[in-house]
């Protein structure tokens, strides 16, 4: 019987269905395999942090500048998260208090932009994320989009000197780096150069590497000079669902802060922002490093196992925790087809565009996956290998029931063997 830490006694009396619910889903993600490149597994002490009476207290302000009394534990586990942040991530100052990454990043553009402004930031269909400014988001009502792709798809390359023209052209104020279906690393000290060049701001949304760059496997975009960096905390990162704003010189601080409250949030999530002071806690140990390397080797491992057997990888490869598989050229299908065959045998990743993809979102080229929370289960570069051989033979027997279901028996007896943090 699966448990988990701490016991859920009282919500199976109270709710029962939730408890099913509950235990249906741990279920769910011990026998099978995470690929999904933005998720990961907690640890126990970070999940017993989140379900803690923290919850219970409103703590609008800061640490020490509180608008309600009571504050001396919250004041505790908000300056420990701070701290901890500002060591890891080697800044001035951090905002720990957004609830997501899409709020930290739309209060960073209104500490730092004025109505009606512009930002440079990814293509999304070149690997940027929604929030850099995609038109369906309302920041697109308030502020101007320009944007940057890759030179060329084969490498990864961006083409900075597009990129330098389209600013020249612009003036933008922010120039965003990040991605979240980006396999390459960004040069950090070229856009460094062409925002001082238009007296813009260096931002770099690293939600997806948050964790590499904590545990040293990636570069930290501080140290060619970015202003500010902002995160989730939950993925590499391993932290609990949140968001985080930095910047490496205190004197932003202040607007930053004005900016998450009182200017775009209420009162913080307290158990979250301890539970984030917890993970911050992990990552600055030892082992963390150790984590965050065998992330990028199980990753470019599993990459070259798929283009060893024939597979079309954006980019040819990857330098990071996630690769995209241009599943039309490998396999002759789209993408949702292989989301859909993979779920049937256990393993989860989700379906991607590519680069100018012709399809549609719903049903595009490519998939998407990676290596943060396998890694956390313990695997390495010859469990990669047995995961590959599940995924292409699922793909190559997909019309076949019985052999999807003769696999999914396999993949449940391999995944046991790799517990899931949490989950007995
Ligand atoms: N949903 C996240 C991802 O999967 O990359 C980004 O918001």
């Amino acid at each position: 019987m699966l448990q988990v830490m701490p016991s859920y006694d009282a919500l199976q009396a109270t709710d029962p269905l939730i408890y099913a619910a509950l235990k249906g889903e741990m279920r769910r993600q011990a026998e099978g395999v995470e690929l999904i490149a933005s998720e990961n597994y907690i640890s126990p002490a970070v999940l017993e942090t989140m379900g803690t009476v923290f919850n219970n207290k409103y703590a609008e302000g800061y640490p020490g500048h509180r608008y309600y009394g009571g504050q001396e534990f919250t004041d505790i586990v908000e300056q420990l998260a701070i701290d901890r942040a500002k060591k890891l991530f080697n800044c001035e100052h951090a905002n720990v208090q957004p609830h997501a990454g899409c709020p930290a990043n739309a209060c960073m553009y209104f500490a730092l932009l004025e109505p009606g402004d512009t930002v440079m930031g990814m293509d999304l269909s070149h690997g940027g994320h929604l929030s850099h400014g995609h038109p369906v988001t309302y920041l697109t009502k308030i502020f101007k989009f320009v944007r940057y792709k890759m030179k060329d798809i084969e490498t990864g390359e961006i083409d900075y000197d597009e990129m330098r023209r389209v600013a020249l052209e612009h003036k933008p104020k922010i120039i965003l780096a990040g991605f979240s279906a980006y396999p390459r690393e960004l040069h950090y000290a070229k856009m460094k150069e062409i925002a001082q060049e238009v007296g813009a701001y260096t931002v770099a949304d690293m939600a997806h590497i948050a964790g590499l760059i904590a545990g040293g496997a990636l570069r930290n975009p501080f140290d060619d000079g970015f202003d500010v960096i902002t995160t989730t905390t939950h993925k590499t990162l391993r932290g609990p669902r949140g968001g985080m704003i930095l910047c490496r010189e205190a004197t932003l601080g202040k607007k930053i802060d004005k900016a998450v409250f009182p200017g775009f949030q209420g009162g913080p999530i307290m158990q979250m922002i301890a539970a984030k002071a917890v993970a911050f806690g992990e990552a600055l140990k030892p082992e963390f490093k150790v984590y965050a390397a065998q992330i990028i080797k199980n990753s470019k491992h599993l990459a070259q196992f798929f283009m060893d057997r024939g597979a079309k990888l954006i980019t040819n490869g990857t330098d990071n925790h996630l690769m995209l598989i241009d599943c039309v050229k490998s396999f002759g299908i789209g993408g949702a087809e292989v989301e859909t065959t993979l779920d049937r045998i256990g393993i989860t990743l989700n379906k991607n565009m590519i680069p100018d993809d012709t399809r549609k979102p719903m049903d595009p080229s490519g998939v998407r996956l990676g290596t943060p929370a396998i890694t956390t289960r313990g695997m390495k570069e010859s469990e990669m290998e047995q995961l590959g051989t599940f995924i292409l033979s699922a793909i190559e027997k997909r019309s076949d029931s019985a052999a999807l279901e003769k696999l999914h028996g396999e993949v449940k007896n391999f995944c046991l063997r790799y517990p899931v943090p949490g989950i007995e």
